[in-house]
């Protein structure tokens, strides 16, 4: 198994006892994310987990879909942002790791708070303004969720990007089909939402997001295109919850936490790579 691969496992792992642990938030979301985060902290963004809010000379990421915590959490500490220990924390009374970031808790590696889903597209927009002004060669690289795009703030910004050549932005959708209450089909009808980034002056590229090696690929393919009068725009096609067989593709486990037996049901498919926090 690859370093990435066994990586995603346990970060996979990690996201599933937390849940458990809390007795709530998202593992579905978290857990089709999972090889995302990974080769986004992994290998493809440049960043210091000593931790600075100005992000002078580094990558910045806005997490923009912040109900997915858990792969959040998991993927700063396992990258050394903070102690691993403190995982067994999140959604505790008093935690740094609430159950959706928040930059009041000053937890490193939290940039925005987020969770009241729409905002992040305007606030990497911001920052990638912010580093195009610094003259700063770094790329802003932000997630939403597709149940997220029937906000429309996210569609003023999308204008906003192309029509100011925010080309420092690499804005990735998880496009799982899936969202809070069914299907995005039932909830309400996206259509091709690579044609619509189109239309509205993005480049876009498009990956299967559970496959780690396509991931690396696609990132890196986008940050050629940085730099050429566009923002850029990753159609990510993940399975909600991703990695364990009973819980795949079903909006169900879309922020349930798995009781005690499924728990270890769910354990069974993802051995253990780098050591339970
Ligand atoms: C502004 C706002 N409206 C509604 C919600 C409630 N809500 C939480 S998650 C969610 C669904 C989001 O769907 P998607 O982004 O596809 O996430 P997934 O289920 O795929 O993880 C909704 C509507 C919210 N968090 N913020
Ligand atoms: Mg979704």
């Amino acid at each position: 198994m690859s370093d990435l691969k066994k990586t995603a496992t346990q970060i996979r792992r990690d996201i599933l006892r937390m849940v458990h642990g809390a007795n709530s938030g998202h593992p579905g979301g978290s857990l089709g994310c999972t090889d995302f985060f990974t080769a986004l902290y992994f290998k493809i963004m440049k960043h210091n987990p000593a931790f600075n809010m100005d992000a002078k000379a580094e990558d910045v990421f806005i997490h923009s879909n912040g109900h997915i915590s858990p792969v959040f959490y998991s993927t700063l500490a396992r990258s050394g942002y903070f102690d691993l220990k403190e995982l067994a924390s999140f959604r505790k009374l008093n935690s740094r790791l609430q159950g959706h970031p928040a930059t009041h808790e000053h937890l490193p590696g939290v940039r925005i708070a987020s969770g009241s889903l729409g905002q992040g597209m305007s606030v990497a927009i911001g920052a990638a303004l912010t580093k195009r002004l610094n003259g700063e060669k770094t790329i802003v690289y932000s997630l939403h969720g597709d149940g997220e795009l029937d906000e429309g703030q996210v569609w003023e910004a999308i204008m906003f990007a192309a029509h100011h050549k925010v080309d420092n932005l690499i804005s990735t959708v998880d496009w799982n089909g899936q969202q809070i209450d069914g299907p995005t089909d039932k909830v309400m009808r996206l259509g091709n939402i690579r044609e619509k980034f189109e239309a509205f002056g993005w480049t876009t590229l498009e990956m299967n997001g559970n496959i780690i090696e396509e991931v690396v690929a696609t990132l890196e393919k986008a940050k050629t295109l940085v730099g050429q009068g566009k923002p850029i725009a990753i159609m990510m096609h993940t399975i909600m919850s991703k990695g364990v067989d009973f819980m795949e593709n079903d909006h169900n486990w879309h922020g349930v936490a798995p009781n005690d037996e499924q728990l270890a049901k769910a354990l069974e498919q993802l051995p253990e790579t780098l050591g339970d926090y």
